[in-house]
């Protein structure tokens, strides 16, 4: 049994001090709800990143009952004076970012395409690795992932095949034609020449050359600058050996994570997971970020459990309690709209990615939808053929026929907690519910979220 947590409280209303990197992740299969307590960090820091993922994200934010849904950029954008970077681990579909420039520009986010700073490292995702995704999906059969088909598997293919095309190729055009030609060859020997109008994607990749060149830039300077800018001025003084050196200004950074812990294609259920890394490591390959330099990992936890896409799912619930999260908690795919699937909390696969993790503190988003139950049960181990599991299974078939062992706990059945904005304003049963979640994972929750508005929000220190 874990400790009970000891509080290590993120201040909330003040700006975070030059060179602090928080990290916002998905603790369980993605939708926790992470734009919307990134959006209410993001006034905190100077620069808000991606460092994974593509477009197969979806985080929608409700501000004053107006809806912002994000796919490639970071949802900090949302805060007028933050520097969105999207890193190299990202994988970029141009017509996509673009179009979420527009759509944001539209709903009247202050110029977001100035703001944007876009990793030459960063690889591009063509709209044929959409087409791939697709034909992949139909070829597994009845095996298929379930996959969003935006073309991020396929995309991170190319970048493990060393065939991929990178943004700071768009810097070199006059070789870009021949390049794309000889990345799609591999794609069209391998699906069978499947239909594409090569000579106009060159042409709009041209275009696309000259819209993004002001935004290319080299992030990993830029991370370096700003998280260990004043570090690099002394070591370049002594190297130096000038008696002054004035020191690159730092920022500080809020990086957002995409999909989610048990999607990371090393830590998540594999094969049934994205092709990137979305648990911490990801932020340093992604970002080029030094471990040493993330102050605080925050984990969103939404208080049950939903997947999209296939693959074991232990606590699920198939049937109308499951229906029920799915309709209170409008449950749709912010992507594809498709129905998640949905079953209650599973404390022991929250251990298992705070462990990889390591939260520092606990966003619990959601759990208003609660209310909807006379009682309400949480997964507090598996056990596989009468024996206790020890640790996370990395076994597909193990996870597939684990019993789960569940707590049953009074609800607050019918009583409205989203206008609570304090931790006294909960119903005690409620509060017991947070308290019994936080020990059993080790963590103290800072955040809780009772509706989907900005202000839904009960911040405990
Ligand atoms: P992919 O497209 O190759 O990354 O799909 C592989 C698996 O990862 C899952 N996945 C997701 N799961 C939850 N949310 C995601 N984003 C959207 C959202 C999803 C949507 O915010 O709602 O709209 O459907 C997301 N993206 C990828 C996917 O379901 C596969 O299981
Ligand atoms: P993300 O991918 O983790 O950013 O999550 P999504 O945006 O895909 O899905 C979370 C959904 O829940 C969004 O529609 C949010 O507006 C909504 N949401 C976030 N927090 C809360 C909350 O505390 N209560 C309720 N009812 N909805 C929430
Ligand atoms: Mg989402």
């Amino acid at each position: 049994m874990a400790p009970p947590p000891r509080p290590v409280a993120i201040p909330t209303g003040t700006p975070a001090p030059p060179g602090e990197v928080l990290v916002v992740l998905g603790a369980q299969w993605g939708d926790e709800g992470k734009g919307k307590l990134i959006d209410l960090l993001a006034s905190r820091y100077d620069l808000v990143a991606r460092c994974a993922g593509g477009s197969n994200a979806g985080h929608t934010i409700v501000v004053d009952g107006v809806k912002y849904a994000f796919h490639l950029l970071p949802s900090g954008l949302l805060n007028p004076h933050a520097t969105a970077v999207i890193g190299n681990g990202v994988v970029v579909h141009v017509p996509s970012l673009l179009s979420e420039l527009a759509s944001l520009e539209a709903q009247g986010i202050p110029h977001p395409a100035s703001r944007v700073r876009l990793s030459d490292r960063a690889h591009l995702l063509f709209d044929y690795h959409q087409v791939v995704d697709g034909l992949r999906e139909v070829e597994r059969g009845a095996a298929k992932i379930g996959t969003t088909k935006k073309g991020v598997g396929p995309a991170y293919s190319s970048k493990a095949n060393r065939t991929g095309l990178r943004v700071g190729d768009l810097r070199q055009f006059r070789a870009f034609p021949a390049a794309f030609r000889r990345s799609l060859a591999s794609k069209h020997k391998r699906f069978h020449a499947f239909d594409y109008d090569v000579k106009a994607e060159v042409a709009r990749y041209y275009e696309y050359a000259q819209a993004l060149e002001p935004n290319i830039t080299d992030t990993v300077a830029l991370m370096a600058d700003a998280i260990t800018g004043g570090e690099r001025a002394v070591v370049t003084a002594r190297v130096d050996g000038a008696a002054a050196i004035a020191p690159s200004p730092s920022a500080s950074v809020l990086v957002e994570g995409a999909n989610a812990a048990l999607l990371d294609v090393d830590f998540g259920t594999y094969p049934y997971v994205t092709s990137s890394n979305c648990t911490v490591g990801g932020v340093s390959t992604g970002l080029g970020i030094p471990p040493r330099h993330i102050d605080h990992v925050v984990g969103i936890v939404k208080a049950y459990t939903t997947r999209v896409g296939e693959g074991p799912f232990p606590t699920e619930l198939l049937n109308e309690l499951g229906e029920r999260l799915q309709r209170v908690g409008h449950e749709y795919g912010t992507t594809t709209a498709r129905p998640r699937r949905c079953g209650w909390l599973d404390t022991f696969m929250l251990r298992y990615t705070t462990s990889v993790n390591g939260y520092t503190a606990i966003g619990l988003t959601k759990l208003d939808v609660l209310s909807a139950f006379e009682t309400v049960k949480i997964g507090t181990g598996y056990r596989v053929r009468g024996r206790p599991c020890a640790y996370y299974p990395a076994n597909l078939e193990t996870i597939a026929e684990a019993q789960v062992v569940y707590e049953e706990l009074p609800g607050w059945q019918d009583v409205d907690i989203t206008a609570a904005r304090t931790w006294a304003e909960l119903p005690e049963n409620a509060r017991k519910y947070v308290e019994r979640v936080e020990h059993l994972i080790g963590v103290h929750v800072q955040w809780i979220g009772v509706g989907p508005s900005r202000d839904a929000v009960i911040v405990r220190n």
